[in-house]
């Protein structure tokens, strides 16, 4: 990649998000390579269309902070609001204490006050930051709000060849609560409106792009609770990472799935010249916001979209390779349980029959190999979550996989996934399901260390 290529990616995804930050030459012994603050932001998705919520520094996403490999950051993160916040840096191994999360003992940071975070960053690749509160009843608390952004580290190899990067985080904004009948029978949060970028669709700059471009884009699914379906007519996405680690096997799809949490990396290479619509594959979510135009250099007109085949789908196994995982020191079942509709919002949930926090916790020995088999009996889709640590997916419903390295993982209804992960990470580490109702109501669990 060519350096001026970098500075034209990062004004693309200036222009996107709003803002970057690049740790600078500290002026004094003990400053912060970073400083988050966290307040009431108006996020303007469209002309008369103001999120009023919570963000980093003014904006939302918050700042794309770039930090290098193996090199100590400071984060001293200011809490302007009345209540306490956590900040979780999603995707890296770094120590309970600084982690993020409360279950772990991270401690929170005071409301009109504030903490300092100081981690060696790893590994490289897409990683993200985000509050780890509860949000309970409170649809404006936690990952409801505007408290995300991403954290991309670099590595000291190239990550590929490319024109142009661009970061895009999928949300949904305005939610409520409300009840579903068969086959979920349950709980869930719906939505007013969604933004791939900080704009509604169509509104915005678009990303312009020139013919036989390579574009790199950075997919993060930030919502509390909706998966992420996308599409670009015409093109198609070749993954190179997932969850920002490299897949042994990269390949051009024309579909990407992104559960809540996960990061999906792929290049696009723009032969199609017109004016597209990226855009979500559920036609209501389009038509609230989710998605972006793709515009050739030199065409105009109304942006097009065409869905792709219904047959097309979302399998992690196609990025992995056929090696079989050897038999590992020690296995873990998980298996959630929706409690019966108890007639109030939010349905709660059991663990291997266990409320939070009264739940027995995975016991690991340091240095030793772990599979974790997740069941999910149920007919929502779950993303699981293991903090601290990264994992090797092994197979996902009955079909075996190997090399995809990933922290997040969506276990589909009625389905079983088996992941395997090295114990060398020390300390509390919390695994959960990544959608905001369910782990506010039960769905975690933690893996301790002996
Ligand atoms: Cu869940």
């Amino acid at each position: 990649m060519k350096l001026g290529c970098l500075a034209a990616a990062r004004t693309t995804a200036t222009k996107l998000l709003s803002a970057q930050m690049q740790p600078e030459p500290k002026p004094e012994a003990g400053a912060a390579d970073f400083t988050l603050h966290i307040a009431p932001v108006i996020v303007e998705l469209a002309p008369g269309r103001a999120i009023s919520t919570i963000g980093y520094n003014g904006t939302s996403p918050g700042p794309l902070l770039r930090m290098r490999e193996g090199t100590l950051v400071t984060v001293d993160v200011v809490n302007e609001t009345d209540v306490p916040e956590l900040v979780h840096w999603h995707g890296q191994l770094i120590p309970s204490e600084v982690d993020g999360s409360e279950e772990e003992g991270t401690p929170v940071v005071p409301p009109h006050g504030g903490r300092r975070y100081q981690f060696v960053p790893r590994p490289a690749g897409t990683r993200w930051y985000h509050t780890h509160t509860m949000a309970g009843a409170d649809l404006h608390r936690s990952t409801y709000t505007g408290q995300f952004g991403f954290v991309f580290i670099e590595s000291k190899s190239n990550p590929g060849r490319y024109d142009q990067e661009v970061f895009l985080a999928g949300r949904h904004w305005e939610p409520t609560i409300v009840h579903r009948g068969a086959p979920n029978n349950d709980w869930t949060v719906n939505y007013g409106s969604c933004s791939l970028t900080d704009r509604m669709l169509g509104h915005g700059d678009p990303i312009r792009v020139r013919e036989g471009q390579r574009v790199l884009f950075r997919v993060l699914n930030a919502d509390a609770t909706r998966q992420l379906s996308l599409a670009l007519p015409g093109h198609k996405f070749q993954v190179i990472a997932l969850d920002g680690n490299p897949v042994p096997t990269p390949s051009a799809v024309e579909l990407l799935t992104v559960a809540v949490g996960e990061r999906v990396d792929a290049i696009v290479e723009m032969h199609q010249p017109g004016v597209w619509v990226l855009g979500s594959t559920r036609d209501e979510d389009r038509a609230t916001g989710m998605g972006v135009v793709v515009e050739y250099a030199g065409k105009t007109g109304e942006p097009q979209w065409k869905a792709p085949d219904k047959s097309v789908v979302w399998d992690y196994t196609v990025f992995g390779t056929s090696g079989k995982a050897a038999e590992p020191d020690g296995r873990f079942e998980l298996n959630v349980m929706m409690m019966p509709d108890e007639g109030q919002a939010f349905n709660r949930w059991m663990v291997n029959g266990q409320m939070w926090p009264k739940v027995e916790p995975y016991i690991v020995k340091s240095g030793r190999r772990y599979r974790l088999v997740l069941h999910n009996g149920m007919e929502d889709s779950h993303p699981i979550h293991l903090h601290r640590h990264s994992f090797e997916v092994v197979s996902v419903a009955g079909k075996p996989t190997a090399g995809i390295i990933k922290d997040t993982i969506n276990v589909a209804r009625n389905t079983t996934v088996e992941v395997e992960f090295t114990a060398k990470h020390p300390g509390p580490s919390l695994l959960h399901c990544h959608m905001q109702q369910h782990m506010d109501y039960g769905f975690k669990t933690m893996v301790k260390y002996a």
